[in-house]
């Protein structure tokens, strides 16, 4: 008999709510079937199997809360069967789902090319790059990084789509783990143990970190009635990630606003041409393109600073992250590729991942992979803010609400739709001077669009 229990789901997510049971008992099931799927704070993911046989008792219901190590379903594994999936992938049983059977178990499979970013990402999103304890370079990808270069992917490890796909899904880059299958071969197990270790050594990095600012809370109740509530899950991993940002990152923070009176005008006369394209201009997606152009430009501004290794690392890709405004917190999805997106395309997406991400829909996949963040809350109002960097990235936009105001030009005061800006940046790899030019080259952009054209 073997047990099948809830796996390591990704960053900081201890429980999960199940959405779905997808067997029940008397189904045979198999190795990398999905079995349930899971709520978390953040996502909705599809767990699969790591075990495979006829299902002779499942312990949960939908609705049920359920911790990481819970047991959820027995199952009674055929004669013979072995937990690798390998051989019977060879002599599929009849009754085995097509998708399973249309996973078929390449030895050496090449990885898929969007992939290959994320590898990237991966290595420059942990400030110290984790490796599996006793990962032997021979067996994963050999990363390389060179003082003020990106990382370069040497090779790509063997494992099955449905590996990829947990890995994907729960936020481990695949070319990282220290596969114990045949010839180095990733599996499932490899997988989880590695977001398990992943995880552990971060949350105690992020405990230290918090225990070492939290000053003992005086009793309020002296003063008067109080009401103590648990922090989600969200909550706390916003205030952990947030305070890491704050105490490692020297923030410098520049200010300065565009005249959008003209864009404003184009957003407006091409208003029916968007909605014909199913989407609503804003000023949220052009800035989106001009962000992902600047940085073209501005290379260290798609860096990160590793301490560590003494090294930055730049970024050939051009992923810019969208806080979104939710009312369970603050979320930041990605907008991979956003240079190679023209502005309808860029609003659907984050059309698409702001309803995502307020539906709780948003995978974690979603919000890795960041290079640079664009907040802006002039949807709500406000005459300036100072962003926090999103570490490890190394600078953020602030935007507030754009107004009409007074503006001296050529002897006298015009009417002007201005929108202010606020820069902020980690000056350990960004000087002053950068971030006004810059920002300066964004405003440019923002009040001449050909600048894009010919420069972005
Ligand atoms: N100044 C003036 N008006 C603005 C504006 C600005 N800076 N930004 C947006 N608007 C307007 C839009 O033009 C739109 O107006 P119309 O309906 O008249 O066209 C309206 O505000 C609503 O815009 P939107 O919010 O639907 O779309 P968006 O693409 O501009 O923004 C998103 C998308 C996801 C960024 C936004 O919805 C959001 O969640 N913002 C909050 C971000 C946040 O919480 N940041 C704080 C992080 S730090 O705690």
């Amino acid at each position: 008999m073997k047990q099948f229990v809830i796996p390591e789901l990704g960053e900081n997510i201890q429980s999960a709510t199940i959405v779905k049971v997808l067997i029940k008992p008397g189904d045979v099931v198999e190795q990398d079937q999905s079995v349930l799927e899971l709520e978390t704070d953040k996502a909705t993911i599809e767990v699969p199997s790591d075990v495979s046989g006829k299902v002779l008792e499942v312990k949960v219901n939908e609705g049920d809360q359920v911790e990481i190590g819970q047991l959820i379903f027995t199952v009674e594994e055929a004669d013979g069967a072995t937990p690798v999936v390998k051989e019977t992938a060879a002599t599929p049983a009849p009754e085995a789902k097509p998708e399973v059977k249309s996973e078929p178990e390449p030895v050496q499979e090449t990885p898929a090319p969007v992939e290959v970013p994320v590898v990237t990402q991966q290595v420059v999103a942990e400030p110290a790059p984790f490796v599996a304890s006793g990962s032997p370079s021979a067996a994963g990808p050999k990363v390389i990084t060179v003082e003020n270069q990106p990382p370069i992917l040497q090779n790509a490890a063997p494992a099955a789509p449905s590996v990829r796909r947990l890995a994907r899904e729960i936020g481990v880059d695949v070319n990282l783990v220290k596969g114990t299958g045949p010839g180095g071969r990733i599996l499932l197990d490899d997988v989880k143990l590695h977001s398990k270790l992943m995880h552990q050594q971060r949350n105690e990095a992020q405990h230290i970190r918090a225990e070492q600012h939290q000053q003992p809370l005086p009793d309020f109740s002296k003063y008067g009635d109080v009401e103590t509530v648990a922090m989600s899950n969200i909550r706390q991993k916003t205030a952990e990630h947030l305070s890491y940002a704050w105490h490692t990152i020297p923030h410098v923070t520049q200010f300065d606003k565009a005249d959008i009176t003209q864009l404003e005008e184009f957003r407006k006369s091409y208003a029916k041409t968007a909605e014909k394209f199913g989407v609503k201009l804003t000023v949220t997606a052009i800035l989106v393109k001009i962000i992902s152009s600047a940085m073209k430009t501005f290379p260290q501004f798609n860096a990160s600073v590793d301490m560590q290794n003494k090294t930055i690392v730049y970024k050939k890709y051009f992923n810019i992250g969208i806080a979104v405004d939710t009312e369970f917190g603050l979320i930041v999805p990605v907008i991979k590729n956003a240079d190679r997106m023209n502005i309808i395309e860029i609003s659907k997406e984050i059309n698409a991942l702001a309803e995502k991400a307020r539906n709780k829909k948003v995978g974690v996949a979603d919000l890795q992979g960041g290079c640079f963040t664009i907040t802006n809350l002039g949807g709500i109002g406000g005459t300036s803010f100072t962003p926090i960097v999103n570490s490890p990235e190394v600078a953020i936009l602030g935007v507030s609400k754009g107004s009409i105001e007074p503006v001296y030009i050529n002897g006298k005061f015009e009417p002007r739709l201005m929108l202010p800006l606020s820069l902020s940046y980690d000056h350990r790899i960004i000087d002053g001077a950068d971030g006004i030019r810059f920002l300066r080259w964004v405003i440019e952009a923002l009040e001449n669009p050909m600048k894009l054209i010919i420069e972005g």
